[in-house]
């Protein structure tokens, strides 16, 4: 008997592992979804200028080549239009739940309990695809709630509110802000950056892709898997080696200060905005419009530590700044892995339990104690230099190979043995790696534990996820 397999969530992960089961005629599943439409991040992240840094015909499944991408690099509109284009396609979007978000999950010794806006089922396959950045992170900061002007954060844009004419302020200054920036300091009267910490910047050779190009892409046999194959390799030969301790000090530092040194010519902001941590720390900025936004004359970048918020503004240890608008560009909870939601597996252990000190999973997919349950975008699957649709590919091949061994209601879970190993083999890893050298970020825990970036080559990463399954797990 084919298993019933449940998906939690619409975006990249989820649409990809419904549509190889629907290529494997398998159509015993059901994709529940938080909100009304597909597209997971590509859906919530709708502040202006919202985009991605990695290039468009890598950032989309290998199986569907697209002839639609009108430049290098996707924005936010585009991508989501190509996630509408594979549901649809494929034929996934009856199989949606929409408006239905998955509470708990619970493994009841034979199969799994699935709680979605307070009704259950029961499921033999949990496949959790919910992301790394999918629940925002306001700050802590005093006084938020007193300020009278409109806030929001970057992930949950409010399009009622127009900036025309406006002051605003920026909180953050990582990839969101740096993205929002620039069309936000076109339309503002004013805005002030408020940047805790700089981050290094590269440029993002962006282009439209003329009609030519356009045509060729779409008609020229090959050439999309070509040029595809190229950024990929390209990719992981020049940036994956720079993101190693040590390594990134040479090709990335001396290309992002000369980056900076051509788009800012005031030495003082200049100063202000050259971090003192090395290169891939934290994410590398790719992008060619966010200093030149920086240079304008309305825009400052504020230094100065944040110490309340008031009725009226941005308070720092040195002055308050008065804004009639704060945007939040502060980032995701993205350590807390599968929160809110409450998975519980045998025995009745919870998951967020077992994951205090940091989440942790074989291969990012699979967790003793938690039998055919399969993580997509879990711990230690994030890139810093890639794109991340491969890695999901390469899980969701994994799960599909896992599949055979779980008709019939049989249960396989990863055994602890090889969980030890793994995490043994992430330790010494990550060691090499440059997250761990003296900068805060999203990678790690507030203990310092990298819990979401892969250290290995993608490359390592598709040959360990395309072993035959079996040996690493045991029948429960
Ligand atoms: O979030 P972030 P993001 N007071 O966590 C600051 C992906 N992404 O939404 O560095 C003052 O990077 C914080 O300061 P600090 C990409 O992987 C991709 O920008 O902690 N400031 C930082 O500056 C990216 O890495 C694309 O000192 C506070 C900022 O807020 C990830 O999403 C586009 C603060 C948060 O930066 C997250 O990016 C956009 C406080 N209390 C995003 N708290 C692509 O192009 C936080 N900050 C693919």
């Amino acid at each position: 008997m084919t298993p019933r397999v449940a998906i939690i969530g619409a975006g990249f992960g989820g649409l990809c592992m419904a549509i190889r089961l629907e290529q494997a005629g398998i159509r015993s599943y059901t994709i529940f979804e938080k909100a009304g439409s597909p597209g997971g991040t590509w859906r919530d992240n709708t502040y202006p200028g919202a985009g991605c840094d990695i290039p468009s015909h890598l950032y989309s499944y290998s199986f569907e080549k697209y002839g639609s991408w009108t430049r290098r690099y996707p924005g936010q509109r585009e991508i989501l239009g190509y996630l509408e284009h594979c549901t649809d396609k494929y034929g996934v979007r009856p199989k949606i739940r929409f408006d239905t978000e998955v509470t708990e999950a619970a493994f009841d010794g034979s199969r799994w309990q699935v709680t979605a806006s307070g009704v259950t089922e029961a499921f033999d396959v949990l496949v959790v695809a919910v992301g790394q950045l999918n629940r925002p992170r306001l700050p802590d900061i005093p006084g938020m709630d007193d300020f009278a002007g409109a806030s929001f954060h970057s992930a949950r844009w409010d399009h009622s509110h127009d900036l025309t004419g406006r002051r605003v302020a920026v909180i953050g200054s990582g990839s969101s802000a740096a993205q929002l920036i620039p069309p936000v300091a076109r339309q503002a009267d004013r805005l002030e950056v408020f940047q805790r910490t700089p981050n290094w910047v590269i440029p993002k050779p962006d282009a439209v892709f003329g009609l030519p190009a356009r045509l060729a892409f779409r008609f020229v046999p090959g050439l999309q898997r070509a040029y595809r194959e190229y950024i990929y390799r390209y990719a992981e030969a020049t940036l994956y080696p720079a993101l190693a301790r040590g390594w990134s000090e040479g090709l990335l530092r001396r290309r992002a200060l000369r980056h900076l040194r051509k788009q800012v010519e005031d030495p003082e902001l200049r100063a202000r905005l050259t971090p003192d941590y090395p290169p891939g720390c934290k994410r590398v900025i790719i992008d060619s419009r966010f200093y030149p936004a920086l240079n304008r004359p309305n825009v400052d970048v504020v230094t100065d530590k944040i110490v309340r918020i008031t009725e009226k503004g941005v308070q720092t240890t040195e002055a308050v700044h008065e804004v009639d608008t704060i945007v939040y560009a502060t980032g995701f909870r993205t350590t807390e892995f599968l929160t809110p939601m409450r998975v519980t597996g045998r025995g009745g252990v919870d998951l967020a339990e077992r994951w205090a000190g940091g989440a942790e999973a074989y291969l990012g997919i699979a967790t003793p104690g938690f039998p055919n349950m399969f993580l997509l975008y879990g711990p230690n699957t994030n890139l810093g230099h890639n794109s991340i649709i491969f890695m999901l590919e390469c899980q969701v091949n994994h799960v599909m190979n896992c599949l055979p061994h779980l008709s019939g209601g049989r249960r396989l879970e990863v055994r602890q043995e090889v969980m030890d190993a793994w995490r043994r083999r992430l330790d010494e890893a990550l060691e090499h790696m440059v997250w761990g050298d003296g900068c805060r970020s999203w990678y790690k825990t507030a203990e310092g534990r990298v819990t979401n970036n892969w250290p290995g080559s993608t490359m390592l990463y598709r040959r360990l996820t395309s072993m035959p399954p079996r040996a690493a797990y045991r029948e429960v």
